[in-house]
């Protein structure tokens, strides 16, 4: 749980060097299989898990770095978890879509659409019953309020009053549709009413909006109040995996949403509260070089070991 404006830039950061030293990885043919990119979408993360402690839970998608990063997992060993390596925070058991941390209370990702929603409900439950005030928050995009799970779980959230914050992050598109196709409502916000849950809709690349109304689906849910939908409008700046051509939209469209970059918004603000250029400046290579270094560890870091595969197998 950070406080400080700056943690907060120092975190938006962090994630918007990683993607694009992935991006960068995945160019040079270095990256095991997709990267679903997470850039753009920064200042959800951020102001989501800044209000969060290490005691609350969280489930991520497929689109999940971001998430991971902003809820504190370590750069190092999430980097290695991405390549597939052993020093990975799973053993690279979990790759790009599955890494997890319960330490922190993390609870992985999911690569089906969807499936994370049931998950965080019941995060959400075991909360409830162990009566320490913790809290769980679930991120899943637009597309994903489509699946069946999105109505079960608001459902029972409703009705248990369940400590479940739901995060929408919706950034317009699913893999290739554009949500207005698929929806007679193009707010997933206005269907929380109608299961009685408690709902807002946040300007997703503003992180201290996302921050202030995550702050009040937190206080609800730790006093018992029940669960939130957030709806936080933002926009995936690169294709649904790298490599996708993006012909479903507009390179124009695409420079629109970069003009309103979540990053350089908040940096203005911190210039803009007398913050030196200096200091930025400083805090921007420290982070690059931070994730330099983390991205040297992974790539050389080993492989499993093949003898290992069917260890930690449960299923
Ligand atoms: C149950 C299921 N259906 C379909 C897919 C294929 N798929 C993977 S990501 C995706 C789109 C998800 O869109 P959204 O929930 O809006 O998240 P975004 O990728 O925009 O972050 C789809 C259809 C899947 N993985 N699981």
């Amino acid at each position: 749980m950070t406080q400080d404006p700056i943690t907060l830039y120092q975190s938006m950061l962090t994630i918007r060097e990683c993607e694009a030293q992935l991006n960068d990885l995945f160019a040079k043919n270095l990256f095991p299989g997709y990267i679903h990119s997470y850039l753009g979408q920064e200042a959800c993360a951020v102001g989501i898990c800044s209000g969060l402690n290490d005691t609350d839970y969280i489930v991520s998608n497929h689109r999940g770095r971001g998430h991971y990063l902003a809820k504190g997992m370590a750069l190092k060993p999430m980097m290695a978890e991405m390549l597939g390596k052993a020093t990975g925070i799973c053993g690279g058991r979990g790759g790009e879509m599955h890494a997890a941390d319960p330490a922190l209370g993390i609870l992985g990702g999911n690569g089906i659409v969807g499936a994370g929603m049931p998950i965080g409900a019941g995060a959400a439950l075991a909360a409830q019953m162990d009566g320490l005030g913790a809290v769980a928050v679930v991120f899943f995009g637009e597309g994903a309020s489509n699946n069946g799970a999105f109505g079960e779980t608001l459902n029972v959230a409703a009705a248990w009053k369940l400590p479940l914050i739901l995060v929408c992050e919706n950034n317009l598109y699913a893999e290739m549709t554009p949500f207005a196709e698929t929806v007679g409502q193009p707010d997933v916000a206005a269907r929380a009413t109608g299961y009685g849950v408690a709902s807002e809709i946040v300007d997703g690349n503003d992180v201290l909006a996302v921050r202030a109304a995550a702050g009040r689906a937190v206080d609800r849910a730790r006093v018992g109040a029940g669960p939130t939908l957030l709806e936080l409008k933002t926009y995936r700046w690169g294709g649904h995996f790298e490599g996708d051509p993006r012909k479903y939209r507009t390179r124009e469209e695409e420079a629109e949403w970069k003009a309103r970059c979540p990053v350089a918004r908040y940096r203005r603000h911190l210039v803009d509260l007398g913050v030196e250029e200096d200091r930025l400046g400083s805090l921007e290579a420290v982070v690059a070089a931070e994730v330099a270094e983390a991205v040297t560890f992974a790539l050389d870091s080993p492989l499993p070991p093949p003898e290992s595969a069917l260890l930690k197998v449960f299923a």
